[in-house]
């Protein structure tokens, strides 16, 4: 009986010390939920100061406005327009500048013609386009005629006669148009006429148009300076403005 409850007392022993072992777990297990529920307070604590990162994305998320693209279009737009202008204005200013040019070269390429043949010899006639005086002082717009002494024979002199003359391009010389397509209005040519002789009632040896259209042709004679100003039209490639441009071109005669 004794030993029944001695062996009675040890299984209760046993029992409490099962009991104290359970109440250890079961204060490590507190311990153990404390420290996750600090650690989830620890966690609840952090998005307090994190949440604001992910807050800043969802704000830039939506992108641009409908109001923003439009004004970036028109900015856009407005740029591309403006570039077009700057480069169209460009091309326009070199064409005019290329054509100018053109006239100008032509105008004073025919002033010099004529001008150097003149300066060949010694004159021993001087008229106009028709064969008529051409008086110091005087201003002549149909032509001008001139024989260049080469020589004599006896009392007779020698020398070709040459004349220039404005003379008709084509039938309409009003309509301001250019009908050969090189730029400048053809309505009238310089006609020049060549004769061995002074003898300009013959048939002349040389008889062609020089290849330029011209406006006019003025000869003045000032002493024994003859200037000579040749104008050529043309409209301008872009804004079809008629222009016309002078060349001048003086020569001094021996004599
Ligand atoms: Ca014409
Ligand atoms: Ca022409």
């Amino acid at each position: 009986m004794n030993a029944h409850a001695t062996t009675t007392d040890a299984r209760a022993t046993r029992t409490a010390a099962y009991a104290t072992r359970t109440d250890a777990l079961a204060t490590r297990t507190d311990a153990r939920a404390r420290t996750t529920d600090a650690h989830a307070t620890t966690t609840r604590d952090l998005p307090a100061t994190t949440m604001r990162t992910p807050g800043l994305a969802a704000e830039a998320a939506p992108g641009f406005t409908l109001l923003e693209v439009m004004l970036s279009a028109f900015i856009l737009s407005a740029i591309i327009l403006m570039t077009v202008s700057i480069l169209n204005g460009g091309n326009k200013l070199l064409l005019s500048v290329s054509l100018n040019s053109e006239a100008e070269v032509k105008s004073a390429d025919l002033a010099d013609q004529i001008a150097k043949r003149m300066l060949n010899g010694v004159v021993s006639t001087l008229r106009d386009g028709t064969g008529a005086a051409f008086a110091d002082g005087a201003t002549t717009t149909n032509g001008v005629t001139i024989r260049l002494i080469s020589g004599y024979q006896g009392a007779a002199v020698l020398g070709e006669t040459y004349r220039y003359t404005l003379v008709d391009q084509e039938s309409n010389t009003s309509d301001g148009i250019d009908n050969d397509g090189n730029n400048l209005i053809d309505e009238k040519k310089i006609r020049l006429q060549r004769w061995p002789d002074g003898n300009t009632a013959a048939a002349p040896t040389q008889d062609q148009k020089l290849d330029i259209n011209l406006r006019s042709l003025s000869i003045t004679r000032a002493g024994n300076v003859l200037r000579i100003a040749v104008v050529v039209e043309r409209y301008e490639p872009i804004n079809r403005v008629l222009k016309s441009v002078t060349a001048r071109s003086n020569v001094t005669l021996k004599n």
